[in-house]
């Protein structure tokens, strides 16, 4: 648990004035708080998780589901959750939660830098004693980097400390905020297989763009291209642009699917996509005894072109 003296050594150490503020927020989650010249963000720390980024003079990019539960151990629904070191359910243990649990751990702030162009960036780490060693029997280690500007860079740091190479599955598990998903459109897919959740994993190719009539949750392989959600509604395209990463899931559940997990509200799925870089299923990491890996992704609003 967090107390009131962690806030406060937190604030002491890493706050900047005016720009980075360690915090309870409204759910009781600590949470720390950006604003500087470019964007706005708030991070909660269980989880490291993204829940909110908005550049100067836009809508927010991230969306955050108003009918979310904030329950400690618990993922909050939407926001941009790390999957780690499994990505969906477990490959052996099915009673595992989905994901990894990297994204219901505490992480430990490490860094808070003003940059000189006035952008900030963050580090934070899973700390190595959360990770269960019954489920994660490896010396290994994860760090998050932020950095909050007119975009948004992340980098997950994955660190083997074993003299054995180690299988990592992981995701930016990111709910991006959209005007009506059924008039988005994701480009950068064209030509890739991949694997359909909702055919029972059936493997298909990509043709054309992404559109969304139905519940769609897919995960591309072998995909390493930019990716644009077009979003005619609000008027503009989110470029999403990365390294180290084999992988991109696109995921919405549509109407049922959001209704019987409860906390996306009426018609959140419609103001909802997930578009997650990833590295899962066939491009799973395997990562070299000794060796780090990092999975790097950037974010961009432009203006919407017809
Ligand atoms: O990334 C898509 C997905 O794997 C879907 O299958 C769905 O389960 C989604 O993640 C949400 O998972 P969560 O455990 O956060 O409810």
């Amino acid at each position: 648990m967090v107390c009131e003296d962690d806030v406060a050594q937190w604030n002491e150490r890493y706050g900047i004035h005016g720009q980075v503020v360690f915090s309870y927020d409204d759910h009781g989650f600590v949470v720390v708080s950006v604003n500087n010249a470019w964007a706005s963000a708030r991070l909660a720390l269980q989880g490291a998780q993204l829940l909110h980024w908005a550049p100067v003079g836009h809508q927010p990019v991230i969306w955050l589901s108003d009918k979310a539960s904030y329950v400690l151990g618990k993922s909050v629904r939407g926001g941009a959750p790390i999957c780690w070191p499994w990505f969906g359910p477990h490959g052996a243990r099915t009673e595992l939660p989905a994901h990894g649990f990297a994204r219901t751990a505490l992480w430990n702030p490490q860094e808070a830098v003003s940059l000189p162009d006035g952008s900030t960036r963050l580090t934070f780490q899973l700390p190595p004693q959360l990770m269960p060693t019954e489920l994660w029997p490896y010396d290994s280690s994860l760090t998050m980097e932020i950095t909050v500007g007119v975009s948004l860079e992340v980098v997950l740091v994955t660190e083997n400390r074993e003299n054995r190479p180690i299988t990592v599955g992981q995701a930016l598990h990111t709910y991006f905020r959209v005007g009506d998903v059924r008039r988005v459109r994701i480009l950068g897919l064209e030509g890739c297989s991949y694997i359909d959740k909702v055919l029972q994993g059936e493997r298909q190719l990509q043709v054309g763009q992404v559109d969304f009539v139905q519940e769609t949750d897919r995960i591309y392989l072998g995909s390493t291209r930019e990716i644009v959600i077009d979003d005619p509604v609000m008027q503009r395209r989110i470029r999403l642009a990365k390294t180290g990463s084999a992988s991109t899931v696109v995921w919405n559940p549509w109407t049922e699917k959001a209704a019987k997990m409860g906390d996306f509200g009426p018609d959140g799925y419609l103001r909802m996509v997930c578009v997650e870089n990833a590295n899962a299923a066939d491009d799973q990491l395997v990562l070299a005894a000794q060796a780090s890996h990092h999975l790097a992704v950037r974010y961009s609003v432009e203006p919407w072109a017809p």
